[in-house]
């Protein structure tokens, strides 16, 4: 790491997930992570939180309070600043002043517990405005507009150096194109929002494989300001089966200069985020041609001594083909990628064709399986905890390709099928969610169609 970014580009990290929240103790030790690593910016918003989203009016309850006091303590004690983000879209009523008392009394609590930097959102709510909204305010953005900037001067009021930050319902290029929040609803914020307020925006898409410089030079001038990254390349939420531990990438070093910040929200299991952070670390202030997959290697390095496990130790190679099938959401890493398109080949082709690729096939399924089974026993509980549904998946799955080419290679001109006495129907991906995945298949250019071609097509 050489030289910080000036202190006013946010670097860091977004609680904006859904699921459950972190722990206090989970928060503090990421809280020593990005001191160690330089990113400056944490923003309170877990969707569940019931009063930051569902329950927006309520305020906290003393117990509740004492703890999200400390949390803004910590973040002080550790140079980081503490953002609190309410979430009041799903339910409000623009033109009702009450609702901007009721913001303002949310705020002031957090305010008296020594929180100075907000954050106002309006993702993931209906598009639609009431009659009486539509007469007073006309559109959505200016509604939100007065809402954001009535509460913007208000805490500056309060804190003359204070930031404040805005979600817009459409958060991304693929719901500005389908006017999400009606005509011009961009334009009319970047025109209405009090240009001190920073606004999110993940990208092309809300989970963007890719964030160019012309992308964000394009929302800088709908915006009239640049552009502050919310980044959802390892948020996990939407997808039970998955984590990402992949180098922060797709999106080009220039891109820094372009914006006002880049914030991550990352997987809903805590533990699992170490190097997604570590590698938004070391982007946010790497000098030189930057290389994803060596910033991964090396963060991987960094969090193996997570891994004793009771026994026989896993290696750092291990650690990073398994970290290889969890990689990035449009991206397997080089050896999840290799074993996938090595079975996926071999499959496809008679057994009786089969030679030494079997054999090796069957031996790397071995050890992915015996990594899986070795990481059962980490001595870090929680982080075994937040692995372990993951860890049985993938084990199930090495488990049987072995059987299935075990078996296969055995009885290579015979066209027996395969069976396991360990993959039974009803247990073995059993379920409805499985049996509805199965329904509508996902084309390779993102259509849907019937899995029995024909039908209702
Ligand atoms: C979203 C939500 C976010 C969620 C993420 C990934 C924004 C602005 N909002 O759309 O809370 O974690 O997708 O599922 O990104």
């Amino acid at each position: 790491m050489t030289r910080r970014e000036p202190t006013n580009f946010l670097s860091g990290v977004i609680e904006g997930f859904y699921g459950q929240p972190w722990t206090p103790s989970e928060r503090l030790e990421l809280f020593d992570w990005m001191t160690r690593w330089g990113l400056n910016t944490y923003l309170y918003a877990p969707k569940d939180d019931l009063k930051h989203r569902a329950a927006w009016r309520e305020p906290y309850s003393p117990s509740e309070a004492e703890s999200l006091g400390q949390l803004i303590q910590a973040c002080r004690i550790h140079q980081i600043s503490f953002f609190y983000g309410l979430s009041p879209g799903l339910d409000i009523h623009y033109s009702n002043g009450e609702e901007l008392d009721h913001l303002k009394r949310r705020f002031e609590q957090l305010r008296k517990l020594g929180c100075a930097h907000f954050s106002l959102f309006f993702d993931d709510i209906p598009d639609r405005l009431e009659t009486e909204d539509i007469a007073r305010w006309g559109s959505l953005a200016s509604a939100q507009c007065h809402v954001a900037n009535t509460l913007f001067r208000w805490t500056r009021e309060q804190h003359p150096e204070a930031r404040f930050l805005f979600c817009p319902t459409a958060y991304c290029g693929r719901m500005m194109e389908s006017k999400l929040g009606g005509e011009n609803y961009l334009a009319t914020i970047g025109r209405e929002l009090l240009e001190e307020i920073d606004v999110f925006w993940t990208g092309p898409e809300i989970v963007s494989r890719e964030i160019t410089v012309a992308h964000v030079q394009m929302m800088r001038a709908i915006f009239r300001r640049k552009p502050l990254i919310w980044d959802n390349l390892h948020a996990n939420d939407y997808d039970g089966h998955r984590f990402f531990c992949g180098p922060y990438s797709g999106r080009p070093q220039e891109l820094r200069g372009e914006v006002s910040g880049l914030l991550c929200n990352p997987n809903t299991e805590f533990p699992l985020n170490y190097v997604p952070l570590r590698t938004l670390a070391e982007f946010v202030h790497f000098r030189g041609a930057w290389d994803a997959r060596a910033a991964y290697v090396a963060a991987m390095r960094e969090w193996f001594p997570f891994f004793e496990t009771v026994g026989r130790q896993i290696t750092l190679e291990d650690l990073i083909s398994f970290g290889d099938c969890y990689y990035l959401p449009y991206e397997e890493g080089s050896e999840g990628k290799t074993l996938l398109r090595s079975a996926q080949a071999l499959l496809a082709t008679h057994p009786s064709k089969w030679s030494g690729e079997a054999t090796l096939l069957r031996a790397q399924t071995a050890r992915l399986r015996e990594v899986c089974a070795r990481l059962s026993d980490l001595r870090r509980r929680p982080l075994f905890y937040a692995l372990s549904r993951r860890l049985w998946e993938l084990r199930e799955e090495m488990d049987l390709l072995e059987r299935y080419l075990a078996f296969k290679s055995q009885h290579p001109n015979q066209d027996i099928p395969g069976t396991s006495d360990f993959h039974l129907p009803g247990t073995y991906r059993g379920g409805i969610v499985a049996q509805l995945q199965r329904l509508l298949v996902q084309q390779p250019d993102g259509t849907f169609a019937p899995a029995h071609a024909g039908a209702g097509r």
